[in-house]
């Protein structure tokens, strides 16, 4: 069975140029800073276990008891019952995270906010990235007050796992060498980028590291997630350099083709022998570029100009025309009933020319 595998490349320090860097107990940490006598304490913000409220989050003092974010304040309580317990002060927060945006633009323009208190910064030469970093990290804590944790790599979803890594107060540079070790044994939900339900799906059929991910075939990887998704996990398992924004294969991937009615119709026997043409035309033209395609996408526009989309992946690329005609008819059918009317019909073929990709991604297709 086909499996993706990792050519072995030449180590390219000079990719690291994404830093990721996340405050250490935000809430607490905000809490701690203005009231000197919080410190060094266990601090839990959030709900109160009176008001079966939840923790929002807790100073690493109240971690050793086991308390964690999302916790009911309850059981918090039960697990430390000398915890000092806090209301949520939103506003002071958002302030002191407008405070390390602008820190964190001082020292490069290109940064990303995700959420109050992590950011990713984009450093054009990577010759200094990790000296920024040592900076940005030293300017928070000496500016604002509180530790943060940062991490340094070539792609965004490294960068983050290298943050975490050692919280908190930490830094980590995850550079190739230390990628390719690393990532065959790192759980997939702990990657940026891969949602629970991804996770979710890929653990049911046993996947749940890079490692396992690279062992399972193509077919049943693509089966699983649709092309797009198994590509994109699989660069990222790969420990390539995704380049820092995670770049996609900017060439046309489809061909389609509508068609607006020159009078409404309702009649799906009339729509069908329509959409039977465009069928036949986009068929050809993939045909004729030596292509084929693993999605079929049909696109109905009713006279109320209200527009729906359907699509669906095989995962075995559509090779004959009358496969295409059959699952365009079957999506017609979820859009039309014999009573709306129809004003413009089109076809999508697209995933186009997969069997090439993995070649010019870097990957060797092994039988
Ligand atoms: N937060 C929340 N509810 C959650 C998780 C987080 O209200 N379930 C809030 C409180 C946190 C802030 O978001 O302070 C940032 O979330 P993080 O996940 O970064 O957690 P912390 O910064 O608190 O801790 P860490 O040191 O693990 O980053
Ligand atoms: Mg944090």
């Amino acid at each position: 069975m086909d499996r993706l595998r990792l050519r072995s490349e030449p180590e390219r320090s000079e990719d690291l140029r994404v830093i990721h860097l996340d405050m250490d107990a935000f809430y607490a940490s905000v809490e701690q800073r203005d009231d000197p006598s919080l410190r060094g304490r266990p601090v839990i913000v959030g709900g109160t276990p009176a008001s079966r409220g939840v923790v929002a989050t807790c100073s690493y003092e109240a971690r050793k008891f086991g308390v964690r974010s999302a916790m009911p304040a309850e059981e918090a309580r039960r697990l430390c019952p000398s915890a000092i317990f806090l209301p949520t002060d939103f506003a002071r927060y958002k302030q002191v995270s407008r405070q390390v945006k602008d820190l964190l633009r001082s020292h490069t323009q290109d940064v990303e906010m995700l959420g109050l208190d992590e950011a990713f910064l984009f450093v054009a030469n990577p010759q200094q990235t990790v000296a920024v970093a040592r900076e940005v990290k030293r300017d928070i804590t000496g500016e604002i007050g509180i530790t943060c944790s940062v991490g340094v790599s070539y792609a965004r979803p490294l960068a983050k796992l290298a943050s975490e890594w050692q919280k908190p107060d930490g830094f980590t540079v995850i550079d190739r060498h230390l990628a390719r070790r690393l990532l065959p044994k790192v759980p997939l939900e702990q990657l940026w980028g891969i949602g629970p339900q991804t996770a979710r799906t890929l653990k049911r059929q046993g996947i749940e590291t890079g490692g396992d991910f690279f062992s399972t075939s193509t077919r049943q990887l693509i089966k699983m997630l649709g092309p797009g998704r198994a590509w994109d996990i699989a660069l990222l398992c790969a420990g390539r350099p995704l380049s820092p924004r995670v770049r996609r294969d900017r060439r046309a991937k489809s061909v389609s083709r509508e068609t607006t009615l020159p009078n409404d119709v309702a009649d799906p026997g009339e729509l069908e022998s329509i959409l039977r043409e465009l069928v036949d035309d986009v068929t050809a033209r993939v045909e004729e570029l030596d292509l084929t395609a693993m999605t079929v996408g049909i696109k109905v526009r009713y006279s109320n100009f209200r527009t729906l989309t359907r699509a669906r992946t095989d995962p075995t690329p559509y090779h004959k025309a009358e496969a295409i005609h059959q699952t365009a008819r079957e999506l017609l059918g979820e859009l039309i009933d014999g009573r709306q009317t129809v004003r413009l019909l089109g076809v999508t073929l697209s995933n186009l020319d997969y069997p090439d990709m993995p070649r010019q991604l870097g990957f060797e297709l092994v039988k």
